[in-house]
């Protein structure tokens, strides 16, 4: 077992290590803010937070997007964001252990697997993003003028990692998975949800056996390193192109079941509910959705009379993204923006366009993504009470000067 985790230290000692800084790379994939930033915190998040990198929301850290410019195709650990119901455990791999039972497992008695035993197994490594169903929330409110319940994320709560593990579809069949097994319940080890007074047990949330067989990994490795505290230390799945909520971390068992499956997170939360949406609510959300971003702040001011590199990023969940179309006069005109990436399902591209602004004052940039599935973002999302799978072409602010 190459990974020798470090002693779990009380979460205070821990904090307080985190606070003094630089020698803490021994940690698990905890790396060390820019010497210059003054981290912020959020409650129960562990790495460091600079504000160049990070705004907090609550239990919740957005990546900021313009942060993202002239980095490569990949989120590093560091940067990615983070989306916590209540706060990170420190977990031990030396004593943690999965758990699967159930009436879809053969034998009906559970079965276990330590860490050393899943990094056993044949591993596979490959890019993923996982995106917050409720990316783009914000703008549900401020270009739609229709508010929505929920953190009120901006744009950046979504990031590309490279994951390495185990193919859950492995684990389940040397676990004696049954031919009429339909639904797994992924459980997190994190404390249980609890809000507005009630108690919703820890973050659970069904899983189609279908798509447990398709392309979902028990990873144990993001971009090249242990998996950090933050992300799901020791084990967390990756759901490709599904909301991030399927993508469980801190795996502790997963329920087989010849039943379907419920729990808050597919009755209360994740399908969209309003007028516009069947009574009772959709189905439970699935894959993610369409979407592009400027890499730059809303409200930034360019300089008028020259040559501006305007960079940003697009991506699907549904298919390899075909074309990015770019207006700087808030709609009016279209050209195609110039793909740096090759464009693959479950990746984004970068992307560039080249301007020179003339006229000064405000101006508002749009950028649209069309996939290969012909998917493309539309002038307006339709709107659910609680703001997720915001697709819209996001009109972005900003100033010439
Ligand atoms: N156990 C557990 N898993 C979880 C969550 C959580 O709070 N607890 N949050 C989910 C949500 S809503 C999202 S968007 C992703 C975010 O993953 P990240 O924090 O690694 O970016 O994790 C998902 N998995
Ligand atoms: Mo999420």
């Amino acid at each position: 077992m190459p990974y020798s985790p470090v002693p779990a230290p009380d979460r205070r000692a821990l904090l307080k290590l985190l606070a003094a800084g630089p020698a803490l790379s021994v940690l698990g994939g905890i790396a060390t803010a820019p010497a210059a930033s003054a981290a912020t915190a959020a409650p129960g998040i562990l790495k460091p937070l600079p504000p160049e990198w990070f705004t907090v929301r609550g239990t919740n850290a957005e990546a900021r997007f313009d942060a993202f410019a002239g980095t490569g195709p990949r989120t590093s650990n560091e940067r990615f964001f983070v989306r916590n119901h209540t706060s990170t455990p420190v977990l031990d791999a030396a004593d943690w252990r999965l758990t699967l039972w159930g009436d879809g497992l053969h034998g009906r008695a559970p079965v276990h697997f330590t860490y050393g035993q899943l990094r056993d197994l044949p591993s596979v490594t490959r890019t993923a993003l996982i995106e917050c169903a409720g990316n783009g929330r914000s703008l549900y409110a401020t270009q739609q003028g229709e508010p929505a319940t929920g953190t009120a994320w901006t744009l950046g709560a979504v990031g590309a990692a490279r994951w390495r593990g185990v193919r859950l579809s492995d684990v389940l069949l040397r676990a004696g998975i049954a031919a009429d097994a339909v639904d797994l319940l992924p459980r997190g080890l994190d404390d249980p949800y609890v809000s507005g007074g009630v108690d919703f047990g820890r973050v659970r949330r069904p899983l189609p056996v279908a798509k447990a067989f398709d392309d979902v990994l028990l990873a144990y490795e993001m971009n090249g390193e242990p998996l950090p505290y933050d992300h799901g230390h020791p084990v967390r799945l990756v759901v490709p192109n599904w909301v991030g909520i399927a993508s469980v971390k801190w795996l502790g068992d997963i329920e087989v079941s010849t039943r379907p499956l419920t729990s808050p997170w597919t009755t209360d939360w994740y399908r969209l509910f309003g007028p516009a949406h069947p009574p009772g609510g959709s189905a439970p959300l699935t894959l993610q959705t369409v979407k592009s971003a400027y890499e730059l702040p809303f409200g930034a001011t360019l300089a008028a009379g020259r040559l501006h590199r305007l960079t940003g990023r697009a991506w699907s969940a549904h298919a390899p993204v075909r074309t990015v179309e770019v207006s700087v006069d808030g709609g009016a005109h279209w050209r195609p923006a110039r793909l740096l990436d090759t464009p693959r399902r479950g990746g984004w591209v970068r992307w560039t366009v080249p301007w020179l602004p003339h006229r000064t004052g405000p101006a508002t940039l749009l950028s649209r993504t069309t996939d290969a599935a012909g998917n493309t973002q539309p002038e307006r999302a339709v709107h659910n009470v609680q703001g997720y799978l915001f697709n819209a072409v996001v009109r972005h602010p900003i100033t010439v000067a």
